[in-house]
């Protein structure tokens, strides 16, 4: 199911995104299509330090945070997500954001990598998305809460190509793809992305359990 194709009016009609990354803020409001409004983050909201050892657990630590400093009144969707390199050992995993060192740019991130992988055949890498929703519940601070992920396997060339996207998108070559995700244009990434997967499974998941009613 695609938001797009759904045609459904939403039990749940909006969710306050916990994220600062606007590449990200972007891809949901595209995944969403109109079916779930996106709000961005108020400015007094606080990120927590994600200090957790998975995406999972940061996804959880974002939305947690969010949904107690907001008073458990709206629903908050969190996403965690980031590069996996097989010849890294799986770095840079939960700190693909700060790769070059906290604050670093994507294109100091990138740089990062394409030196950590310099010389190196062994190309192979998967993107992760972890999803955390909470939805408000009868009781103070109640929540439901779903998790989902989503992934993307793939290959890290050797020169960034492509304008489109955020991250490593410029660098990350999906399996059996030419293009990289920044070359892809924003439907075609949607397709083969783990931030696609994730929010197809997220969807699927709320129609399952009755929060997506049809009109
Ligand atoms: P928030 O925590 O505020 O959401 P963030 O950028 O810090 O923003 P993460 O901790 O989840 O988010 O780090 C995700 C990083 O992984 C992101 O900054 C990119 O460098 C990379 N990343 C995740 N998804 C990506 C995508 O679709 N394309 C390219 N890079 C991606």
């Amino acid at each position: 199911m695609t938001a797009a194709s759904a045609r459904r009016r939403s039990g749940l009609r909006e969710v306050l995104l916990a994220s600062g990354n606007t590449g990200k803020a972007r891809e949901f409001e595209r995944l969403l299509g109109g079916v779930i409004s996106v709000c961005p983050l108020p400015p007094q909201i606080v990120l927590p330090e994600e200090i957790g050892a998975t995406f999972t657990d940061n996804a959880r630590l974002k939305a947690e945070a969010v949904f107690q400093q907001t008073g458990g009144r709206v629903a908050v969707l969190a996403d965690d997500s980031g590069l996996e390199v097989e010849a890294l050992a799986g770095q840079p995993g939960v700190h693909s954001a700060r790769y070059a060192g906290e604050g670093a740019t994507d294109e100091e991130n990138v740089a990062q990598l394409l030196m950590a992988l310099h010389g190196t055949s062994q190309r192979q890498a998967r993107f992760i998305c972890c999803l955390c929703l909470l939805v408000p519940q009868p009781g103070p601070g109640v929540a439901l809460c779903i998790e989902v992920s989503g992934e993307t396997a793939g290959a890290i060339e050797a020169a960034p190509r492509g304008k489109d996207g955020f991250g490593y998108d410029p660098v990350f070559r999906p399996d059996g793809w030419e293009k990289t995700l920044a070359e892809a244009g924003p439907a075609g990434k949607d397709s083969v992305s783990h931030r696609g997967a994730a929010m197809r499974a997220l969807l699927e998941t709320l129609q399952e359990r009755g929060l997506l009613t049809h009109d």
